[in-house]
């Protein structure tokens, strides 16, 4: 059984999450291994959700719709599976009807095989707790319309980072339970793939990448980006956001703070000889079981460079040159002479040089560098401001047809180089380029906007699946609302709104994909420590990858395809709430 869970294991964490073939695979392995049945959401009504809040005895199961609430201003609809014609909002405290309209539809979507209504209450605008009261479907659970509704998802995602921090003991609270884990990991990592057999050098600290306690530095990538341009963003929303971390960063907002715990570690990722290659990842060579990750005690060891995740190293220290900046000059200086020497290496070794993944059967993250290059330019350039940064930038752009990624994950992040250049305020811009990326994105987001008008359940990516695509669902709030900075459009913003309500229960399961938050959210993450620890209740804050076709999610443990946490998917998170948390602000 051991070999076999090993095969099973080896399998599992591929990070190959868009291929095809990695899925087919699965589900050939899936059934060879006799996985559990999905629960039907019916079957867990009964079950205590993680937000209390949100119980009631006679919710019915046919109203779907953001269980986190709703802001003031913004749109509001809701998804009912039952035939119907009216509907009325009522309020939570006295059941008074303080809004009553007509469904429109029905709607029949073949992915979900449903017909289904939907109710817009776009007009209730009154902060206070309601519920759907419809005949024909019943009443729905109660939810909130308030300006903060999303204040307490964002800070339970970004604290899901510091929970993952590897090298250390962490604990939190969450709902009542402590979750902790003692300091693991503290031999990271060995030398033998990259110089010499038997030396080790500090490479603890950083985050575990996902439900497995591996490192590696193409993820980090886009990652640490998402959170930056959340900080960008949105940083005087997030400049008070306490989120109940050990100080590790004096000085330093909360929310770069545990940004940084992420990039001490990236530091010792550059190779030891001074040439500037980045190592791919800190890993052991297999896949661990189910265990909590002090328990991990096999050998981790330093993989042997990539180009691109040489490229992700320098965009990744160009960026927190620039926004560490203001709280620690130093530490932003010692970035930028990292983020320059790797870059130096780039540009002499032009060829692209993938990661073997041989003897390591862990997270392969191979891709190709062309994207990542032109990002890392695009950095330097508006973190220094030196023209040659913009000159490679700009010479590895022009020619490309299509500016922007409609979809995009961890293996193509050239949106993010596009993005820094468009919004970057810097002097000596191509015009052409400026107008290709510019009419580019707001295509993408126009299509997005298509997307979510035309599916039922406002999923912005319509009908499409692949591996960790509840992440794509959130990272589409990036697109949008970078969108939305060069042409304000409030459908944008309204589809941005949709890809959260989407995430948290207004889907085909009428659940949240988010642990212990929303209605009736994942109770068996394909997460170790969830896995390994005493409590029910998964670790808290965390998004699920999601099924590779509308009706195929399964919440349990061992379906990594579906059921998997990530830091990637976790940082689009991060950003989709970030936008709308203190809305009364903005
Ligand atoms: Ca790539
Ligand atoms: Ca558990």
């Amino acid at each position: 059984m051991k070999r076999l869970l090993f095969g099973f294991f080896s399998i599992e964490n591929t990070k190959i999450h868009s291929t095809v073939a990695a899925i087919i695979l699965l589900s050939t392995f899936a059934a060879a291994f006799g996985m559990e049945a999905a629960p039907k959401p019916q079957d867990k009504l009964t079950e205590v959700s993680a937000n209390p809040a949100l119980r009631s005895a006679s919710q019915s199961t046919s109203i779907r719709l953001n269980s986190l609430g709703f802001l003031p201003s913004m749109q509001k609809k809701a998804t009912i599976i039952s035939k119907c014609s009216d509907f009325a909002v009522k309020r939570a405290t006295d059941s008074n009807t303080v809004y009553s309209g007509k469904v429109t539809g029905p709607f029949y979507q073949a992915d979900v095989n449903q017909a289904v209504y939907i109710a817009d209450f776009s007009e209730v605008n009154e902060p206070g707790r309601y519920y759907l009261d419809v005949p024909g479907a019943g009443k729905s659970y109660e939810f909130e319309i308030g300006d903060k509704v999303y204040n307490f998802a964002l800070y339970t995602a970004m604290r899901a980072f510091y929970l993952w921090r590897c090298g250390t003991a962490v604990e939190g609270e969450f709902n009542g339970k402590h979750y902790s884990h003692a300091a693991c990991h503290t031999d990271d990592g060995w030398l033998d793939y990259i110089s010499e057999p038997n030396s080790r050098r500090d490479g603890t600290g950083g985050w575990h990448d996902a439900g497995d306690y591996n490192k590696y530095v193409v993820n980090a990538g886009i990652t640490v980006a998402s959170l930056f341009l959340a900080w960008d963003h949105y940083q005087n929303e997030l400049k008070g956001l306490s989120l109940d971390i050990p100080d590790t960063a004096p000085g330093y907002p909360d929310f770069l703070k545990e940004i940084k715990w992420e990039i001490d570690w990236l530091f010792k990722m550059q190779y030891p000889d001074g040439s500037g290659r980045v190592s791919h990842k800190l890993s052991a060579l297999r896949f661990c079981p189910f265990i909590m990750p002090e328990d991990e005690k096999d050998k981790r060891y330093y993989a042997e460079w990539s180009s691109a995740a040489t490229a992700d190293f320098v965009a990744m220290m160009a960026m927190s040159a620039r926004y560490f900046k203001p709280y620690d000059a130093r530490y932003a200086q010692r970035c930028l002479d990292a983020a320059k020497k790797s870059y130096a290496f780039l540009k002499n070794n032009p060829e692209n040089k993938q990661f073997e993944r041989k003897p390591f059967r862990t997270g392969g993250y191979i891709t190709s560098d062309q994207d990542d290059r032109l990002w890392a330019a695009a950095e330097m350039w508006e973190t220094t401001g030196e023209p040659n940064y913009l000159r490679d930038f700009e010479r590895s752009t022009w020619h490309l047809n299509d500016k922007i990624s409609y979809y995009w994950d961890w293996s193509d992040v050239k949106n993010l180089g596009m993005f820094t250049y468009l919004l970057s305020k810097r002097e000596g811009k191509r015009d052409s380029i400026v107008a290709d990326i510019r009419r580019d994105l707001l295509t993408t987001a126009d299509s997005l906007v298509a997307k979510v008008k035309k599916d039922v359940y406002g999923r912005c990516l319509g009908g499409e699946y692949r591996w960790g695509c509840n992440g794509t669902v959130a990272r589409e709030v990036i697109t949008l609302m970078v969108a939305n900075k060069v042409s304000p459009n409030p459908d944008y913003v309204n589809t941005a709104l949709d890809a959260i309500g989407h995430l948290f229960g207004r889907n085909y399961y009428g659940r949240s994909y988010v642990t212990g938050l929303g209605y009736l959210p994942p109770m068996n993450p394909h997460s170790r420590r969830s896995g390994a620890d005493e409590i029910e209740e998964p670790w808290p804050g965390y998004i699920i990858g999601g099924g590779h076709s509308a009706t195929d999610w399964q919440d349990v443990r061992r379906s990594a395809s579906t059921n998997e946490i990530a830091i990637n998917w976790q940082a689009a998170l991060v950003y989709a709430l970030a936008g709308f948390t203190n809305a009364q602000s903005r």
